[in-house]
């Protein structure tokens, strides 16, 4: 690696982890007087991502908190490294087949890919680039926070809001890597959104319905576009004291939750809907938008059919 050499971090788009995987490889790089650009990277848009990628030359390419989930993909990545690309670092802790991960190894020169871990990405990052920095420490520790669903750290809870809220991610990882977590700007704008998100929950009141079936019972809602499905389903579990809740947004797409004591396996009920997922979390489709009352009716309606089909 010649110290000339540019580097670009592409890290997972979708939370905490990603993020803060971004900010601390980025704090390490820069460390070595590298001159670093940050990038995000997701399931859903990995095509025009790796477009981005191809856009590099001569470049140390570092990917954090994602891994390639088809092999056509290195297919893309030949044409990267053409380019006088390497990469430098893969790191990730999701699970992958033994296939996609001998592939990985074959790409990169430096690999940490472990599943399963009690590590989240920026822990590993930390641990492998920076173990004894204090500021690379507390943003892994955030992140752990997040992964694992600790929730227990204040401003990493309300950081991770503003990630799901869009905010600029480049803009925190700027931030992040000089070691500041919060500041008035950051401060406002989860005000704004935590405002908007009690108000998604007000409307989500107004329409919710409780279905019993024996001794189960099961809430029922419509949400807002912009608050996210863990944020509805966390709303209607806690206000309803359901053993199971079901959210649908406006285009359509559900997410069943349930109670930390209900043995209900949600990935049985989401393929009723053409679905699946865990059994403590999944999703699903209706065939139709709920953008009127007709079609709320009409979803609730199947949605009762169902269930007591299932429980029938
Ligand atoms: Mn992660």
């Amino acid at each position: 690696m010649g110290a000339g050499r540019k580097a670009a971090v592409f890290a997972h788009a979708q939370d905490m982890d990603g993020v803060a995987s971004a900010a601390i490889m980025s704090r390490y790089l820069e460390s070595q007087g590298k001159e670093v650009e940050v990038d995000f990277i997701n399931y859903g848009t990995i095509q025009k991502d790796v477009e981005r990628m191809k856009e590099l030359a001569d470049t140390d390419i570092y990917v954090l908190d994602f891994h390639f989930d088809d092999l056509d993909t290195f297919k893309d990545l030949d044409e990267v490294l053409e380019r006088g690309n390497k990469v430098a670092y893969w790191g990730d802790h999701h699970p992958l087949s033994p296939e996609l991960k001998t592939a990985h190894e074959q790409y990169a020169a430096i690999t940490d890919l472990f599943s399963p871990s009690d590590r989240c990405a920026a822990e590993i990052a930390k641990d492998r680039y920076a173990p004894t920095d204090p500021i690379s420490q507390k943003l892994a520790q955030y992140a752990h926070d997040q992964d694992f669903y600790d929730k227990e750290i204040d401003t990493a809870n309300k950081m991770s809001d503003l990630i799901s809220s869009n905010y600029d991610k480049q803009k925190l990882v700027s931030m992040m890597k000089q070691g500041e977590t919060w500041n008035d700007e950051l401060e406002e704008s989860w005000q704004k959104y935590d405002n908007k998100r009690q108000e998604g929950y007000r409307n989500m009141d107004e329409k919710a319905k409780v279905f019993t079936y024996g001794d189960l019972k099961c809430a029922v809602s419509l949400k807002e576009p912009y608050l996210s499905g863990s944020d509805a389903g966390h709303h209607l579990l806690e206000k309803y004291n359901t053993d199971m809740i079901a959210v649908m947004s406006p285009s359509g797409v559900m997410s069943f939750r349930r109670a930390d004591d209900c043995e209900v396996d949600l990935g049985e009920i989401a393929q009723m809907f053409n679905g699946g997922g865990h059994a403590y979390a999944a999703g699903a489709k209706l065939d139709h938008k709920v953008k009127t009352d007709e079609d709320y009716t009409r979803a609730l309606e199947t949605i009762d059919g169902r269930l007591t089909e299932y429980f029938g």
